[in-house]
């Protein structure tokens, strides 16, 4: 069922006004067939939010009605996800009705947790420049080459062996039977390499086709246009040595 404005919003999701975790819970949100809202801007007070509602002082947050605020970004996606499955708007979103399809959305958004940290760790921000945080050459380098733990090529590697090619209900190129949260969470974080380098997906196709399939659904476009109820989020992870900067 799709959602429209008219619609009493589902759940409202806050984070701050850049790509990082806001587009991972974000695509969740916008996948889920449920009728969202984003933060007020106008009023949105993370000094007092963060001091009355946040359980663990950060965003994202997931505000419910009647219940209680959802921290931590694997829970957020999990709780629109199971709301999503039960009110019928995305039935399976949450995999409740496939145990590999269950399986395979935690693994999903387990993993795009792992490549967010791995950025984290070798890649300069919108806030941290290479050199500061221990975002030293040698992270950088190891993140973009072959090699070593934080190295993406080795993640997606990983990812490609994943990737469903053997579906009768025509969904080569995705992960899980039906359409699971885990997915869309981790193009949230698949986005942002692309952004960084396109080419990163040249060396797994099954991936590669997996990023095409979900950034060209209607669902996806606001996130990128800045036309969702996330509003505009700006690039968090930004270019470095290895990107020429
Ligand atoms: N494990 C958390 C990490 C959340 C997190 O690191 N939030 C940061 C921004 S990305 C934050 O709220 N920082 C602001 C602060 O600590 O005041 C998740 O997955 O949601």
């Amino acid at each position: 069922m799709a959602a429209s404005s008219a619609d009493a919003p589902a759940f409202t999701l806050a984070y701050f006004d850049v790509l990082a975790l806001g587009l991972p819970t974000g695509m969740v949100a916008a996948h889920s067939g449920l009728p969202w809202r984003g933060k007020d801007p106008e009023t949105f007070d993370w000094p007092k939010v963060k001091a009355e509602e946040a359980p663990f002082n950060q965003l994202p947050l997931l505000f419910r009605p009647g219940r209680r605020p959802v921290a931590h970004s694997a829970a957020i996606a999990r709780a629109i996800a199971a709301m999503a499955h039960r009110s019928g708007a995305r039935p399976g979103y949450d995999g409740s009705d496939d145990e590999d399809d269950a399986a395979v959305s935690d693994m999903l958004i387990a993993e795009a947790l792992d490549v967010y940290a791995a950025l984290q760790k070798g890649q300069p921000t919108c806030f941290v420049k290479m050199g500061d945080g221990g975002k030293t050459d040698t992270a950088h380098d190891e993140l973009w080459s072959d090699t070593g733990r934080i190295s993406l090529s080795r993640h997606f590697a990983c990812l490609e062996k994943l990737v469903r090619d053997d579906d009768e209900e025509k969904s080569t190129g995705l992960f899980s039977k039906r359409r699971t949260a885990g997915e869309f969470f981790l193009w949230g974080v698949l986005h942002q390499v692309f952004l960084l380098d396109a080419a990163a997906f040249d060396a797994t196709p099954k991936l590669k086709a997996f990023y095409e399939i979900v950034a060209s659904m209607p669902e996806t476009n606001p996130l990128i246009e800045g036309t969702s109820p996330m509003g505009a989020m700006r690039q968090y992870f930004v270019a470095g040595p290895r990107q020429g900067a």
